[in-house]
């Protein structure tokens, strides 16, 4: 049944929340339509940026402006629906950023978890909590809550990832914190690929206990979550909304590799054509290989490798692969998961 309507306006009842507005009443009644509403109603659209124009324009920023002048040299994408929010969901933050070889990004920590998506160059490294890892095409990277980082390139080429942050989280709940540590780098205090071996191999440290709540493996390189897909693939089992779809966990305790993130990657073999599906987590999207096109509420976008899209919540979205395609995706579904919040729905088919 749908709600009682919004109640009339007469004289008598406006003069009554005029009196009462200025010692900051406001009648519900006015008002609840719009604050409990029957289904998501957002500021967010869909929207899809290339990826060649973004590097175009990063590299113009390279000449610009350096890595650690800007502190994180970044072109934020912002969803079209929220000018001036820094945000790509309601959500989220999307950003991508340029590091040129010998620059470094200097080492500072902040409450707001991170994820880096790798989409150009090979080589460059990021610090976390004193441990270096290399980063390469499409490898999944994470900066805990509060966890030093850094980065940095050694390498010959400029390097590109995409930056995935809960900077609107952090600021809906007025709980950011952030410091620089004061030199560029973080000093290097663990062996390259420790936490890996130690967190990724299906086994943990025999005595681990789980102080974190992010996933203490902060590389999933894209090898090892590529060849799972492979491997999988050849069983031919496909959900008909997603194709193949995993979660990336955290190995402690099975649930998202991050407190309030949640990344997915997927694969849709040629020719695919998902069932339409929506959830009430907005969606960003990158394709890392293959191309093919995605219908969000309506309105079809052609993307191909490195190109990144988003889908608001609760709006139909269906996928079509040209040829095999794998889908990075993240969204907020974990936060909403613990608080009671998330739905989905599947069409009819
Ligand atoms: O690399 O630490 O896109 O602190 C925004 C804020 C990246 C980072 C962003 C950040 C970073």
């Amino acid at each position: 049944m749908p709600l009682t309507e919004k109640p009339e306006q007469t004289p008598e009842r406006l003069a009554f929340y005029e009196k009462i507005d200025r010692e900051a009443y406001t009648p519900l009644w006015a008002v609840f339509s719009d604050i409990i509403t029957p289904e998501p109603k957002s500021r967010c659209i869909p929207h899809l940026w290339r990826f060649d124009q973004a590097r175009e324009w990063l590299l113009e920023a390279g000449e610009l402006i350096t890595a650690k002048e800007a502190e994180r040299r970044v072109l934020i994408l912002e969803n079209p629906g929220m000018r001036g929010d820094s945000r790509i969901t309601t959500s989220l933050y999307a950003g991508l950023q340029l590091v040129l070889p010998g620059e470094v990004a200097p080492a500072h920590r902040h409450s707001q978890s991170a994820l880096r998506f790798v989409l150009d160059g090979s080589g460059a490294h990021t610090s976390v909590n004193g441990e270096r890892t290399n980063m390469e095409y499409g490898d999944f990277v994470i900066t805990p809550p509060w966890a030093w980082h850094d980065h940095g390139n050694d390498s010959e080429q400029p390097m590109i990832w995409m930056d995935g942050l809960d900077i609107p989280v952090a600021r809906f709940f007025d709980a950011s914190f952030a410091e620089g540590y004061g030199e560029d780098e973080h000093p290097v205090s663990r062996q390259t690929g420790d936490s890996l071996a130690r967190y990724g191999a299906n086994m943990l440290p025999v005595d681990f206990q789980q102080h974190e709540l992010a996933s203490p493996i902060f590389n999933y390189p894209y090898a090892r979550s590529r060849e799972a897909l492979a491997e999988m693939q050849r069983q031919q089992e496909w959900d008909p909304c997603h194709g193949l779809k995993m979660r990336y966990v955290n190995p402690v305790d099975g649930g998202f590799a991050m407190p309030t993130i949640a990344p997915f990657l997927q694969l849709l073999p040629a020719g695919f054509k998902t069932e339409a599906c929506r959830s009430t987590d907005a969606t960003v999207f990158v394709a890392t290989e293959g191309s093919g096109c995605t219908k969000i509420d309506g309105q079809v976008f052609e993307w191909g490798p490195r190109d990144i899209f988003v889908a608001p919540s609760w709006k139909w979205i269906q996928h079509e692969a040209d040829n095999e395609a794998v889908l990075f995706s993240y969204s907020d579904r974990v936060a909403q998961q613990k608080l009671g919040f998330w739905r989905e729905q599947r069409a009819q088919a």
